[in-house]
């Protein structure tokens, strides 16, 4: 399969009929030219024999149910980058998308547990700019009826995706959806209106559009919103999107990280704001809102909000900070919009109604995690003498001193003295496996699951993902060392890998003698 490398530059790009201020026309220019560098060599033959289409009897007289299989995806051990790759698995003639379901598969059809492989998110982009898209939480895009995504087989595709693989081991996925669809010229089709995406992002024009959320912010009340609780984020408002045309919203949802509660969409005009929609997290997690066990409510059907060429379209995501902190989270809203269509003005009538989830709990998402896992409490073992120069290379999945999965000599915390640090080294950054050191609460030795372990340490620090990546996009930290802060008090600390959460270890600050 041809996998392609995009440069420094964005291509979650605003969407289409909607104006660009002049920072993201240039990111989307420089995306623009290598995507067209990339669509050439890319088609159905080079993703590999078994990328497929099964065309199914639709929902309704006239709709076509079309299953596309995009893959087989190779997933190297530990993955967890950013790829691009051409996409032609979509419909041959003209027509309107009403219904897209997204999901993640092996071979046979099953779906891998999410503490195995992660969809941290898949983005299908037309002419540069998303469509649609998907997270683990797998919400469903309906078009209310009478609407439908506008397609037309010359649109360029191509698949975004970033697919996380917890584990050592190599395997094979394949990226699937399910597409709901009317051909042009048919019965159907007729007095279908368009609609194009519309795409609110916190952190838009990043091809990594990520922001981190720490434990204990947000004031008081423990939930931290961003952009609005970021003096820096503030500074550039990444999340508007200005409407160049009149038309109509009918509908949209929400996508965030475990720890997020919802996503908020706003209209500005004439200097006043509304809200239009709150899409909620609504988590199955019997932990709560910590995993990836969750849905998003969408609109309901009959949702419609009237919009004027001029409008600023706003995006905010709110995560609670009161358990855990949260690296690399997002805050997205994806809308359809109908051009010159017309609908009740927001600030005349409350158009914030509650939502519903697209669909219920995942299978995927039945492994929790925080059981007894035969791993020991680093507080009750020796201490090691501090390892040459005070560092500890990470090679083959393992801290090299210090992993609580080691016995022996090997398995005992490094131990320095007040003031000082230890340095950690990922030796296998070379094999593009990115690995992290993130705070977790002692003993942090439960069995992992998707609930488990959190980034959830009394005192907190992480190193970001040691390792390299092109530069711009990816979650490469872009250096391979970290040092534990020096201010550390004496006691014992566990932590973990965010990217490899399997992996644990700890270290000791010894008391002074
Ligand atoms: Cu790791």
């Amino acid at each position: 399969m041809s996998r392609k490398r995009c440069g420094p530059c964005g291509t979650w790009s605003r969407p289409d009929r909607v104006a660009r201020v002049p920072r993201l026309l240039a990111s989307l220019l420089c995306a623009a030219g290598l995507l067209i560098l990339a669509v050439p060599s890319a088609s159905a033959s080079t993703i590999g024999a078994t990328a497929s289409t099964t065309v199914q009897p639709g929902p309704k007289p006239g709709v076509q149910r079309i299953l596309y299989k995009f893959g087989p995806v190779r997933i190297t051990p530990g993955q967890n980058t950013i790829e691009f790759e051409g996409n032609e698995l979509k419909p041959d003639v003209p027509g309107h998308i009403l219904r897209f379901k997204p999901d993640l598969t092996y071979a046979d059809g099953t779906v891998p547990r999410v503490d195995v492989i992660h969809l941290h998110h898949a983005v299908w982009l037309s002419n540069f700019r998303p469509l649609f898209a998907a997270g683990e939480e797998k919400t469903i895009f309906n078009a209310p009826d009478g609407y439908g995504w506008v397609y037309k087989p010359q649109d360029k595709w191509v698949m975004n995706h970033m697919i996380h693989n917890l584990t050592p081991s190599p395997t094979r996925v394949y990226i699937t959806y399910e597409v709901d669809f009317i051909p042009s010229g048919t019965a159907a089709d007729a007095g279908v209106r368009d609609l194009h995406t519309v795409w609110n992002d916190v952190e838009a024009g990043k091809v990594y559009p990520v922001f981190d959320v720490h434990k204990g912010e947000g004031g008081r009340d423990r939930r931290y919103t961003y952009p609005q609780e970021s003096a820096r984020a503030m500074r550039s408002r990444r999340d508007q999107v200005r409407i160049d045309e009149d038309g109509v919203l009918v509908g949209t949802a929400g996508h965030l990280h475990p720890g997020g509660l919802w996503t908020d969409l706003r209209l500005t005009r004439d200097g006043r704001t509304v809200r239009l929609f709150r899409s909620k997290a609504e988590y199955f997690e019997p932990a709560g809102a910590v995993s990836w066990d969750v849905a998003m409510t969408a609109t309901p059907e009959n949702w419609r909000v009237g919009l004027k060429k001029g409008d600023v379209l706003s995006v905010s995501a709110t995560y609670d900070t009161s358990r855990s902190s949260w690296y690399e989270s997002m805050g997205i809203m994806i809308s359809a919009f109908n051009p010159g269509g017309t609908g009740p003005d927001p600030f005349a009538t409350s158009v914030d109604v509650p939502g519903k989830v697209t669909h219920g709990h995942l299978r995927e998402n039945r492994n929790h995690g925080g059981a007894f896992g035969g791993l020991p409490d680093a507080r009750r073992l020796l201490a090691a003498p501090p390892a040459k120069s005070r560092t500890v290379p990470i090679s083959g999945f393992l801290y090299g001193q210090g992993d609580l999965g080691m016995t022996g000599r090997k398995g005992r915390p490094p131990t320095i003295r007040p003031g000082q640090s230890v340095r950690f080294v990922n030796r296998d950054a070379d094999r593009n496996i990115f690995h992290t050191i993130t705070s977790c609460k002692a003993p942090c030795n439960g069995a992992t699951g998707i609930a488990y372990p959190l980034a959830d340490g009394p005192v907190r620090f992480d190193s970001g993902n040691l390792g390299f990546g092109p530069e711009g996009r990816t979650a490469a930290a872009q250096r391979i060392t970290w040092r534990t802060p020096k201010t550390i008090r004496p006691g014992t600390y566990t932590y973990f890998c965010r990217v490899h959460p399997f992996m644990r270890g700890a270290f000791r600050v010894a008391k002074k003698r």
